[in-house]
Parts: C-alpha cells; structure tokens; sequence
C-alpha cells in the first residue's frame, strides 16, 4: 500500500470527492518535481496569468536577495527572506478578490504586492521611514497596506490567525462579500491561539481560510518536535473542519487548493485549513545562523524541489517561456528593483511631529507642550 506521506498523489479538494485518499494525510501536487502537470488537477488558467504568476515570483526572490544584501551593508536593521515559500504567497494573492483581507505570519507580506501594493512603499516599511504609510512606527519589514486589506503580521507568534476568524465572522455578521486568509507557521501551531483560532472557525463557519506554511522549521525546533500529529493538515479533522496537505512549492497547486477554499468559504460553506508543505531555503531572519542547526545536505534536497524552477520548467515545457523572455523579465525586475530602493533610500526619516499625531483626535495639552519643546529645539531631536 503506498505511503500518502512518501508517495505524492492527487487528492480531493472538497471534502466528499473521495479517491480513497484523505486530504489531511496525503499530498495534493499539480506540479510533479520534473515540472510536469498533473493534467486532470490543473487549473485553468491562461498563459498571460501563468507568466504573471511566475514575474511576481521571480520579483520577490529577487527583491529578497537585494534587501539582505542591504541588511549586511547595513543599511537595513532586519529582513526575513522567504527564499524557497514564493509559492504559497503568491498563489494566495491571485485567489483572492479585492474585497477580501489577508492576515499574514511572517513570510506572507508579498501577497500585498500581488495585489497592487506599490513597490516603492513596500520596501520604504523595511526602512520604516517618510515614505513608509506606517510613519516607522511599525517593527522593520512588518508590512502592511490599509489600501489592498492586509494587517502587518505580529512578531508575537499566533495572534493573527484568531484575528483572522474574527474578522471573517463579523464579515458574515455584516453581510459582506468578503473571504478572510489567515495564516501561521508549524512552529505557531503549537501557540494557545491556533487552537482558540481552530476552534472558533469550527463553530461558527465564518468565511475563513487559514494556512500553516510547514516550512519544517521553527528557527531551530525541527517541525516533528512540534507535534505528534501524523500531519498539520489532520489537526483540521478535530475541530470539525476540512484539512487539506498540498505540495506548498507547487505553485498551481497551491493555487488549485486555495481558490476552491477561497470558493468554499464565500459560498457560506465554511472554513478550510490547508497546510502547505515547503521550505525556508535561507536562514529564519537576517538575525539567524541555520547552518548551526541544519546539514546542508537537507537543504540541498529541498532546493531540488524550487518552486520558481519547477514552475520555470512547466512554463517552458508549455511554450509559455524562453530564454529571450526569462532574461529579459529578470532584467526589467532588477531595474524595477533597483530604482525603487534607490528612491526609498532617498527618503529621510519620518518627521519628528509625526510622533503627535493619529493618537488623539484632540491632542492633550501636554503633548501639545512638549511638541512645541520639540519644535523650539534647534535642530529638532531626531533630524540630522
Ligand atoms: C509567542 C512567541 N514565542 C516565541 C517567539 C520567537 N520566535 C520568533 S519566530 C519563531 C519561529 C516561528 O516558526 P514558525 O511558526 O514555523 O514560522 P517560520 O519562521 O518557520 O515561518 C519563534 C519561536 C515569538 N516571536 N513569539
Ligand atoms: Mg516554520
């Protein structure tokens, strides 16, 4: 009998299409490793949407590689790359509608730029400065955009994924067309919050999603030390909800298997957990040394299993990409890259009087004291 978790089959979707596979255990692929479809599961999609899908893969893989370059010159603070887990993300972004929001853990901030987030503006929060519509009062590189619905994620593990069904609970509460993404690592599985989250979606069926991107790491706990459950996926099954295992470096797959959640859950049938299987290529932050808990040999399995490459591969199998093109893409999104960074690092600080404002609708007489101290000083404390 073959081992759901060794050997990758196609599997249902929708709980009650049955192939005499569950779900939670197995491992839902549409891209096999060698970049071949699985025909039947493949979703319809046309070429222009393909090659968009790859571009904003390729764009933040590249824009990963620029801001850690950046953070060892030291002009940024902190960076976390999401080098190796573009699928997830990315997938996510073209599932969704513009009227749905997004609450993301820590390696998801680039569905904003899926969604129109300028780029500018995304790379002015990782230097948290005028340009940045944070005001540099948010952690470096916790990104977020009021304007395309997507909440910063917390540096504090699990908060966001109960925030997540909230907000899809009183979007069903008001009667509003939206569907909720809420997203969580395997390390944050084991947080209180996963479970009030979990909990909380089974009963009241709001329109949510929520996602663990098993990237098999917690910084350094492995991810069988986090659980003794024979997947995350499975955990899905004792709140009473569906859970759904997909290859997380497939990005059609993934792509496959959150739409129809997506669908699920804007047709008032409720939750879907979905645990994506995948890898962080690089090291947890800019802050972290992987090679003290990991044998490169590991790595070097999973590089094999790259997203962006397997998606390259099926695209040029399909005709859809060649060489003339992928050079120049990758040339037009350096360009793009480097003249956005050039522009942000042009900015200067956030001013001084920033500090005063969108805390009180009336500002109280001694804050309105020491702004005037503040503005009297010459120069002003912080400008230089
Ligand atoms: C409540 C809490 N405990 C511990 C930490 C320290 N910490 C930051 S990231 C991290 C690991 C997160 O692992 P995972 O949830 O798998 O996400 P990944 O980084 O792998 O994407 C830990 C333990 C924290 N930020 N918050
Ligand atoms: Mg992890």
């Amino acid at each position: 009998m073959p081992d759901p978790l060794r050997d990758p089959a196609p599997v249902p979707v929708r709980p009650g299409e049955t192939t005499g596979e569950d779900p939670a255990l197995g491992l839902f692929q549409v891209l096999r490793e060698d970049g071949r479809a699985r025909g039947e599961w493949a979703p319809d999609l046309g070429a222009k949407t393909l090659r968009a899908m790859f571009r904003h893969m390729l764009r933040v893989r590249l824009l990963d590689e620029r801001m850690m370059m950046r953070q060892r010159q030291g002009k940024v603070g902190f960076y976390g790359a999401i080098t190796g887990q573009e699928a997830t993300p990315i997938a996510a972004g073209f599932a969704l509608k513009t009227q749905d929001w997004v609450f993301p853990a820590l390696r998801e901030s680039a569905i904003m730029l899926v969604r129109g987030f300028p780029l500018t503006r995304y790379i002015a929060q990782v230097y948290g400065n005028a340009g940045d519509v944070l005001k540099g009062r948010q952690m470096p590189s916790h990104m977020s955009g009021r304007a395309v619905n997507q909440v910063a994620w917390s540096s504090c593990l699990g908060p966001q994924l109960p925030q997540a069904v909230g907000a899809a609970m009183a979007a069903k509460h008001r009667g509003d067309d939206a569907v909720v993404l809420g997203f969580i690592g395997d390390g944050a599985t084991s947080e209180p919050d996963f479970h009030a989250a979990m909990n909380f979606a089974g009963v009241f069926k709001p329109p949510v999603v929520l996602i663990c991107q098993n990237n098999h790491w917690a910084i350094s706990v492995p991810s069988e030390k986090q659980t003794a459950s024979a997947t995350f996926a499975v955990k899905a099954r004792a709140y009473g909800i569906p859970g759904v295992r997909v290859d997380g470096n497939d990005v059609l797959g993934t792509y496959r298997v959150i739409k129809e959640a997506v669908l699920r859950a804007r047709e008032g049938e409720g939750p879907t957990f979905i645990e994506a299987v995948t890898y962080r290529i690089g090291a947890h932050s800019s802050s972290d040394d992987p090679t003290r808990y990991r044998s490169e040999e590991e790595v070097e399995a999973w590089r094999q299993k790259d997203p962006l490459q397997r998606f390259e591969r099926f695209l040029r199998s399909e005709g859809h990409l060649d060489d003339g093109l992928r050079d120049s893409l990758e040339a037009e999104l350096e360009a793009e890259i480097k003249a956005a960074i050039t522009e942000v690092e042009a900015m200067p600080r956030p001013a001084t009087e920033t500090l005063f404002e969108d805390v009180y609708a009336d500002v109280p007489w001694h804050l309105r004291a020491q702004e005037d101290e503040l503005r009297a000083a010459d120069p002003p404390p912080g400008h230089d």
